[in-house]
């Protein structure tokens, strides 16, 4: 099977490590392919940058579907674009926060989300709410840290993300972590080590739920919400 991995920002950089944390979990005859638009913002920090990388998102979704890909996986953990992207293919539709939320929800009473600007968490909490697993989450928390600076040693971000899950298991009595971004793609097994609680990842749970319903042979309901776009002018 060949899972199309979208990162809906522009920055090749951050698509190549999202490829490679999910290259490390797809299973033997899986094959990831990883991309991102041409056009759009190179990262995505809230409500505004989540509407304009839709387009772009939308029509590497079209390109994959042309191509048959058994499934999609959206690599920004606002979802964005989900709910249209599934309109749009009939293959399976999986985003990172929905994954996250799910697999952490499957091995914890309750848990935390550690995410990068505060300005992300709205749009987070939203989704929690939309999913119906608002009353699993006890806080949606923030480091800080701009999405590209995760890239950057130099910044420190990796020990803020530490403490901020150390104070997660204390204050929020969070039995479990979901990492908030796909810019922190990899970093779960390291910090579950040593932060001593299970660390969802959000990439990797997205493309072991495709490859699940993939196996089950379950593809987009072409009923209702996501029944295909009508034909119409796009000026
Ligand atoms: C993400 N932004 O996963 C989100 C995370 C965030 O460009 N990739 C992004 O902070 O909202």
């Amino acid at each position: 099977m060949e899972i199309l991995i979208v990162n809906p920002n522009t920055t090749a950089s951050m698509t190549e490590r999202i490829g490679a944390a999910a290259a490390l979990v797809a299973s033997p005859g899986t094959r990831i392919t990883a991309v991102n638009p041409a056009t759009g913002p190179e990262s995505i920090e809230g409500y505004y940058d989540e509407a304009i990388a839709v387009p772009g998102l939308l029509a590497e979704i079209a390109k994959g579907e042309a191509r048959g890909v058994d499934g999609h996986v959206i690599a920004c953990f606002d979802d964005t674009g989900l709910d249209a992207a599934r309109a749009l293919a009939r293959a399976p539709v999986v985003g990172i926060g929905e994954a996250g939320f799910h697999a952490a929800s499957l091995i914890a009473g309750t848990f935390s989300v550690v995410t990068t600007l505060g300005r992300a968490i709205p749009a987070i909490q939203h989704n929690l709410v939309r999913y119906g697993l608002a009353s699993r989450c006890a806080r949606v928390r923030a480091v800080e840290v701009p999405v590209l600076a995760l890239e950057d040693a130099a910044t420190g971000a990796r020990a803020r993300i530490e403490a901020e899950i150390d104070r997660a298991k204390c204050d929020d009595r969070a039995e479990a972590i979901v990492l908030g971004c796909a810019g922190m793609a990899g970093l779960a097994a390291d910090l579950s080590t040593r932060c001593g609680l299970p660390v969802v990842d959000g990439v990797a749970a997205a493309v072991a739920l495709i490859e699940a319903l993939v196996r089950l042979g379950l593809r987009t309901s072409k009923l209702g919400g996501y029944a295909p776009p009508l034909p119409k002018q796009i000026r």
